[in-house]
């Protein structure tokens, strides 16, 4: 857009009254508060601004409302939830189960229809109908096949494809029986989801029964409701995102640490800046082989430019930073504020997280926004389709567009000179070699110093942002006071990017840790803090825990060990079913922000209370980074006692006899 409309819009704006926020109270990151100013000073509207115009509807908010059927909506009370029953006579614990019921149906059908993705192309792969991918990873894809009992000796790469291809379409399909990653759980825990009836059978009869249940007049009893939620949520967790995870390491590479940038200043006001936002890896593989193409790059140069410069945002750009280094622009909550810059050249998406929003910020810019996702277009936004037979199509046009908006860029470019290097790409794989080495590449020096007390236990933080809190605060101070307290701490998803923001991927960084686990991260040479890629890796976590547990010495499930897990600025639907499978695998799952059910209903009492005595993990709730700091710790040390391990972590003496002892 140009100075005069820019000006023009600002002047609108301001005679309409634009609401003017208080920088401070809703980001703590520097680059995005920078350009929230200068979107102000353009007259243009971010997320920011439109959550303060929008009280959230307060009823809504703890999910005492159902418009499941046209005898309502009925609205419940959230301050007497049991003084009334909708029209049905459904009570509160109905409605709630069922609302949140139909949230993880969602969050796991984004998951699983991602998995699903992704193993249509590692068949069309296989099949040689796709040429432009391949496997990258053939020991991890025989690793993934041994994981599951498949018979693998003396196989070629492609049979081991087309077995595993076989095999793990039954993730989605299968009609009876157990989805095949449940090969990979813990027996205990296993054990404990036969007896609750929750093993996943396959993720689209899961999420159907869910929504079956879930309608008007069929499941109203929310105990049983819990019951096939939790199952649903299960099929995500060991099953769609999973998948995910696993085919996308198998085609394109395993995660291992490698150093890259974060954050806005990561933009090169000389260069053709595109950005790729979403969550499946595919549309982004191409487009980093689409800005290394001689040709492309000297049509660059031609139309002045020193070069094209790729960046990543949000989930599926925490994955390219962990697999490949590309430099990250931030998180969900910047993902408007980084089109202000008037730097980006092009922006292109795919699925999940992506604002409607972004089409105005995109206009007002002149930004080329493209939608490339059949089942995510927007209304009035370009749509080139993304095709994974003939990926270069796609993502060749998107650079040639963003060639020739850089070409007639108008108006000033402000980049925040605000950039931070880290580490990243921590996969259980690397995980497991980094403690044990080449040769005896375990888990056992990580038991050995939870047992011995040096890591107090492991955490994970994950997820998105949300403007309903200060940007990245609860994140950062979350882990801050984790680490300070021996918590390894793992990550995913918006969640790393913020604590990568505040310079916590850095080794150096384990000062900032307590005397145990910084000992460990100095022995190792490894940050505090690790970061595992996107929302779907938080399967990584999963797999981490079971390793864990087969280990030995922290108890034969994983609802025995000493973890917890967080989502302090959670938003999503996929959070939801992301909190309900790690809490029915038995982990301690807090979120921040909101929780959609009212305090001290049955159902709440439920969740947040006797799933653990069944054998799983439980929901917690904390808005405050250092009380939910503190509820975790609680239950870390809850565990530790139980496990019997809690003495030897008083019995800590950290001289140079003990030093010598570490086992690395
Ligand atoms: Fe109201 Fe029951 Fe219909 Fe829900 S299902 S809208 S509670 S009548
Ligand atoms: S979900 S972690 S907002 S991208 Fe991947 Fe979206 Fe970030 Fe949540």
């Amino acid at each position: 857009m140009s100075k005069e409309l820019l000006k023009a819009k600002a002047k609108d704006k301001e005679e309409k009254g634009m609401t003017k926020l208080d920088i401070r109270e809703v980001t703590t990151c520097q680059a995005t508060s920078q350009m929230i100013q200068k979107a102000e000073r353009d007259g243009v509207e971010l997320a920011f601004h439109r959550a303060a115009d929008m009280k959230p509807c307060p009823i809504g908010a703890e999910s005492a409302c159902c418009k499941h059927c046209a005898m309502g909506p009925c609205r419940l009370s959230s301050k007497d939830p049991y003084s009334k029953v909708g029209v049905c006579g459904a009570t509160i614990d109905t409605i709630q189960a069922r609302n949140f019921g139909r949230m993880v149906a969602s969050g796991c059908a984004a998951h699983t229809d991602h998995g699903m993705t992704m193993l249509d192309v590692f068949r069309e792969v296989i099949r040689g109908n796709i040429k432009d991918y391949k496997i990258k990873d053939p020991a991890k894809l025989e690793e993934v096949c041994r994981s599951i009992g498949l018979e693998v000796d003396g196989l070629e790469t492609e049979e081991m494809a087309k077995l595993l291809y076989e095999e793990l379409e039954k993730t989605y399909t299968q009609v009876e029986g157990e989805i095949p990653f449940a090969k990979r759980v813990p027996p205990k825990t296993l054990e404990t989801w036969r007896k609750l009836n929750i093993v996943p059978r396959g993720a689209m009869r899961e999420i159907m029964e869910l929504m079956h249940r879930t309608h008007m007049g069929v499941d109203q009893d929310y105990k049983n409701l819990t019951q096939q939620l939790s199952r649903t949520a299960l099929a995500d967790g060991w099953g769609g995102s999973m998948v995910a995870t696993e085919i996308s390491d198998i085609l394109f590479g395993t995660p291992t640490p490698v150093r890259a940038e974060v954050n806005m200043g990561c933009l090169k006001a000389d260069h053709v800046n595109i950005i790729v936002h979403g969550h499946e890896p595919n549309l982004f593989e191409s487009m980093l082989e689409s800005v290394t193409d001689p040709s492309l790059v000297e049509a660059a140069k031609q139309a002045g430019a020193k070069g094209i410069n790729l960046l990543g945002m949000c989930c599926s750009g925490a994955e390219m930073l962990s697999r490949h280094g590309v430099p990250h622009a931030g998180n969900f909550m910047s993902t408007e504020a980084v089109l202000v810059t008037n730097a980006v050249d092009a922006m292109a998406v795919d699925v999940q997280c992506i604002k409607q929003g972004l089409a105005k910020v995109a206009e007002c810019y002149g930004t080329k926004l493209f939608t490339t996702n059949p089942r995510c277009k927007i209304e009035g936004v370009e749509h080139v389709e993304f095709h994974e037979h003939e990926p270069r199509k796609c993502t060749d046009q998107i650079v040639i567009m963003a060639i020739a908006r850089f070409k007639n860029r108008k108006g000033p470019v402000e980049i925040p000179n605000i950039r931070n290097m880290g580490i990243h790409g921590f996969s259980h794989e690397y995980i497991n070699y980094m403690l044990g080495g080449t040769f005896r590449a375990s888990y056992v020096p990580l038991n050995d110093n939870i047992i011995n007390g040096r890591i107090r236990g492991v955490a994970g933080v994950v997820g998105c942002t949300n403007p309903r809190i200060k940007q990245d605060w609860v994140h950062v101070e979350l882990v801050k006071e984790l680490i300070k307290n021996d918590v390894l701490v793992v990550q995913t998803g918006c969640s790393q990017i913020a604590l990568a923001k505040a310079g916590l991927y850095q080794p150096e960084a384990a000062y900032l840790a307590g005397p145990g686990l910084r000992e460990v991260c100095e022995a190792v040479g490894m940050p505090p803090v690790l970061g595992l890629g996107s929302c779907v890796d938080n399967s990584r976590i999963l797999i981490a825990c079971t390793e864990m547990v087969r280990t030995g010495g922290l108890g034969d499930s994983i609802a025995d060990l000493p973890v917890a897990g967080a989502a302090p600025e959670w938003m999503s639907e996929k959070a939801i079913s992301i909190g309900q499978y790690f809490v029915a695998s038995g982990v301690y799952t807090v979120f921040g922000c909101t929780f959609p059910i009212v305090e001290g209903t049955k159902f709440y009492k439920h969740i947040f209370e006797e799933l653990e005595s069944l054998g799983c993990g439980k929901w917690g709730f904390a808005r405050d980074p250092y009380e939910m700091a503190r509820m975790m710790i609680e239950h870390i040390d809850k565990k530790r006692k139980a496990l019997g391990i809690d003495k030897a972590r008083e019995r800590v003496l950290y001289d140079m006899a003990a030093r010598r002892e570490l086992s690395f």
